[in-house]
């Protein structure tokens, strides 16, 4: 069974307790729930990550690329938060590794200011999910899954 890997970056921790108008009123440990219940489904194993510093999302990004490497890892799933829009640490991490990986955000970017419409990730990523709400981790999940079998 391989792994499916969803990391998430800054402030996702905060999810539920706070914005519920963008980012809905679930916490990140639901959203952990909803995705477990969609790797069950799809016959992934879950890994599922936060932290609120880009070093250790760095590191977890080159651990991914081992894991690619060693043929266990389906994909990586990244919210990357508000790092998305300004770290080319990440991309480099995503560039340099080579992994397979679906960018993601709970609310629609492209809606909202200005400075998060430009993704330093997007470039360096297989698919781009933006703006399903939380049921978007569900929806990258029955994508990584596609991606498995070539569809
Ligand atoms: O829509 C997304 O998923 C984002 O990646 C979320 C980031 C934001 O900087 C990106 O532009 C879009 C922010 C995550 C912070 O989440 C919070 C949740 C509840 C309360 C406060 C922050």
């Amino acid at each position: 069974m391989k792994t499916a890997l969803i990391l998430n970056g800054p402030n996702l921790n905060l999810l539920g307790t706070r914005e519920p108008a963008v980012y809905g009123a679930q916490t990140l440990a639901d959203v952990e729930k909803l995705c477990a219940q969609a790797c069950a489904s799809h016959g992934f194993a879950l890994d599922f990550r936060q932290s609120n510093h880009e070093g250790q999302l760095v590191d977890w990004l080159h651990e991914a690329g081992r894991l690619q490497a060693a043929g266990t890892l389906a994909g990586v799933i990244l919210n990357a938060g508000a790092y998305t829009h300004t770290s080319v640490a990440l991309l480099d991490a995503i560039k340099g590794t080579g992994i397979s990986l679906i960018e993601l955000h709970i609310s629609n970017v492209f809606a909202r200011e200005a400075y998060r419409h430009h993704s330093y990730i997007s470039a360096a990523a297989r698919a781009v999910m933006c703006g399903f709400g939380v049921s978007g981790y569900a929806l990258a999940i029955a994508g990584l899954a596609d991606m498995q079998t070539g569809v």
